[in-house]
């Protein structure tokens, strides 16, 4: 059977780092695309040329052509511009906006079989207008977001209690901003709810506080270290763990940007909830029960996207 083919549409900063994971742990063969001229031919043949060293069995493709992505299985759409220091996501609407819609019409055209997932900021309102503009089915066309937002929060907590992070669970709802909802009574370590941790005197409330507040920035956290961009290793093994959930058919239950259409008492729109994908794509949304202050975080969090949406309508016609 052929390699798969999982088409990475950006090869800045995430493109790459994700062009490396695919090939190293052989999950397919790779287009790289980009519209700045040798830069993913460069960092193609640099990977590829690592192979002999790492010992992978994968092809590597740099392009500007969306005609090379023709049959992808996976699209992963890091195209578009990162933060800088000072700017919220929100800035970034106007110009990524008019990238989605160059990409929306390259995948629509090319790889309408493709699982897309979009990573481009500001997520929610990107992914919701990545699907418009290539009119793949909702359930095949989701973000990357959840995931990193628990990534980091699992591991400010690990480092708190000082157990491995692979015994730390998190769980985080809602838009990918500063109002997304890290839920603490759904995080655990070994099962054991984070409320209960701080009876058993593991942790203060304050310094959990602090926690999920550290884990609501921890974006701006790197932007303001690194003063040129955005994270990109977490970010890209983030959206590769999603790929290979959908590749495998893994059925893994993990946070992503996805349609929620009946459930959350929303009709039809893009937002951070716990999800089930395997081959189908978004195959299930996991809904659980909110109580009233998770529900009022949960609200604000959709409000804040939904005045995103709202402000591309306003941008193009096309998506009124
Ligand atoms: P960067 O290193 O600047 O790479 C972006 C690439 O997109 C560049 O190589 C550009 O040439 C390319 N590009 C621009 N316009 C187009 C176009 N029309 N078609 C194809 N390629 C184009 O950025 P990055 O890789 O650090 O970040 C990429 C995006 O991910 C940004 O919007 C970030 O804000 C976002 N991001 C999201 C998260 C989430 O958790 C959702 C985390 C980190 C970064």
């Amino acid at each position: 059977m052929a390699r798969p083919k999982i088409a990475l549409i950006g090869a800045g900063q995430i493109g790459g780092t994700l062009a490396h994971l695919v090939a190293l742990k052989e999950l397919g063969d790779v287009v790289l695309f980009d519209i700045a001229e040798g830069t993913p031919e460069g960092k193609s043949l640099d990977i590829a040329e690592s192979g002999p060293v790492e010992g992978f069995d994968a092809s590597l493709k740099g392009t500007q052509s969306y005609s090379d992505i023709a049959g992808a299985d996976v699209c992963i759409v890091t195209a578009g511009v990162p933060r800088k220091p000072g700017m919220s996501r929100d800035d970034l609407l106007g110009i990524n906006l008019k990238v989605m819609k160059s990409v929306g019409e390259g995948i629509r055209d090319n790889a309408p079989d493709a699982f897309v997932i979009c990573i481009t900021n500001p997520l929610d309102a990107m992914v919701w207008a990545l699907r418009e503009f290539s009119g793949l089915p909702h359930e095949k066309v989701c973000g990357m977001a959840g995931i990193l937002d628990s990534a980091r929060f699992r591991h400010f907590l690990s480092v708190e209690f000082d157990v491995s992070m692979k015994d730390v669970t998190a769980f985080v709802l809602g838009g990918h901003g500063d109002t997304m909802v890290p839920l603490t009574r759904y995080s655990t370590v070994a099962g054991i709810p984070l409320p209960d941790l701080v009876k058993m005197g593991w942790t203060t409330q304050e310094k959990l506080d602090a926690i999920v507040q550290r884990t609501r920035d921890g974006g701006a956290e790197i932007v303001s270290l690194l003063k040129t961009g955005s994270a990109f290793y977490a970010p890209a093994a983030s959206a590769i763990e999603m790929a290979e959930a959908y590749l495998k058919d893994q059925k893994r239950v993990l946070p992503c940007a996805a349609y929620v259409d009946g459930a959350y008492g929303l009709d039809g729109f893009y937002v951070g909830v716990p999800t089930v994908i395997g081959a189908g794509g978004i195959e299930k949304i996991v809904e659980i029960k909110l109580d009233k202050e998770e529900q009022a975080m949960f609200d604000s969090s959709v409000g804040a996207v939904k005045g995103l949406v709202d402000a591309c309508k306003g941008i193009d016609d096309s998506l009124a």
